[in-house]
């Protein structure tokens, strides 16, 4: 470690972000740290952090004393597209108010898909009544969640609350009071059976690439209280394969989707998606990382770092997540 009276450097390096809304929030809550960014002409030795939004690759290469890579974002792929991250401990976000902005995407998304939001919107469009007295109740709707991480469970809490069915998919074992937990390759087809709404909230990682596909969606309940299931997609669209999804709302497998994340991002404008009126798209808008409530956040990290070595949110390198 360096000397702990050295702050050292800030280096942020970011794409798609603007950088000054963050070097800004620095400013006023910790006038004594310097960020900067890769256009500043500061000597590598002299950079200590690294905050990073897919960052170029090769941008934290020969920095000798670089001592931890923080995300900006819960998701790290974006970090991970670099082969050049330096062998640091690598932070990423886990902040109240990031997942309560999650949640609130997905209880949204959720009640929108139950409660009928887009035949409404349409008929509010052709001035057309038509009374439907035979909506179903939140209790009688499955809702099942792909990854049971900080995202989900909160999500999961939520749609309990509000009385949904809720069952949940992971990597390895969970017990969460009231959610049916399956995880695993071997409990994903037990998991695919009931839900009514599926909401993905899983990372990008070598094994959930393109795992929303045909062959998972088959896999799904024909019928239920809202015809053929729904799929929110909040995780990542390297997950999602958006040729099947097109396919299976078209033959009925599924009935809408709601997508935030793509495999390309902006979304180009000739992208079938856009036209499909059972897709409700969302631009990577589901949970934004604010720099007013993340800056202390990382902040209170480095003092803790300073302090005893002490860094919370590691991301786990083998697992990519
Ligand atoms: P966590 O790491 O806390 O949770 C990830 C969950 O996914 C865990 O339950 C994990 O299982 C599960 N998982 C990982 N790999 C697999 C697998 N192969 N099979 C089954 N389950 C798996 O992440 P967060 O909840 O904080 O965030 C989730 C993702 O949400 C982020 O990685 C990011 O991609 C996305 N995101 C999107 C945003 C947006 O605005 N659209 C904003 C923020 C995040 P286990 O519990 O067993 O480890
Ligand atoms: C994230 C995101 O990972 O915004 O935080 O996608």
């Amino acid at each position: 470690m360096t000397n702990p009276h050295n702050k050292g450097k800030i280096l942020l390096s970011l794409s798609d972000w603007a950088p000054d809304v963050w070097q800004k929030r620095f400013s006023e809550v910790a006038a004594d740290r310097i960020v900067v960014t890769p256009d500043d002409n500061v000597a590598p030795e002299d950079i200590r952090y690294a905050l990073v939004w897919k960052q170029k690759p090769g941008s934290l290469q020969n920095l000798p004393n670089l001592e931890v890579v923080f995300s900006l974002g819960a998701g790290v792929d974006h970090v991970f597209h670099d082969p050049y991250i330096p062998d640091v401990p690598l932070v990423r976000i886990i902040s109240e108010d990031l997942t309560m902005r999650m949640t609130e995407y997905v209880v949204w998304q959720v009640l929108d898909h139950h409660r009928l939001g887009s035949r409404y919107r349409l008929q509010n469009q052709e001035k057309f009544w038509l009374e439907d007295r035979n909506q179903p109740a939140a209790h009688e709707v499955h809702v099942g969640i792909l990854g049971l991480g900080v995202l989900g469970r909160d999500a999961a809490d939520k749609l309990r609350y509000l009385g949904f069915k809720v069952s949940g998919w992971s990597r390895t074992e969970h017990k969460i009071d009231g959610v049916e937990c399956y995880y695993g390759q071997d409990g994903l087809s037990d998991f695919l059976k009931e839900p009514d709404i599926f909401v993905s909230l899983l990372p990008l990682t070598p094994e959930t690439r393109g795992l929303l596909a045909m062959p998972l969606f088959k896999q799904m309940k024909k019928h239920g209280p809202l015809g053929a299931p729904v799929l929110i997609n909040a995780g990542r669209g390297l997950s999602q394969s958006e040729e099947d999804i097109l396919s299976a709302l078209d033959q009925g497998i599924l009935s809408a989707v709601t997508l935030d994340v793509f495999a390309t991002e902006p979304l180009p404008s000739d992208n079938p998606l856009w036209s499909h009126p059972k897709v409700t798209i969302t631009p990577h808008a589901a949970a934004s990382s604010s720099p007013s409530a993340l800056v202390p956040l990382i902040i209170t990290q480095m003092e803790a770092y300073e302090r005893d070595g002490t860094l919370k949110n590691i991301v786990d390198r083998a697992h990519q997540y």
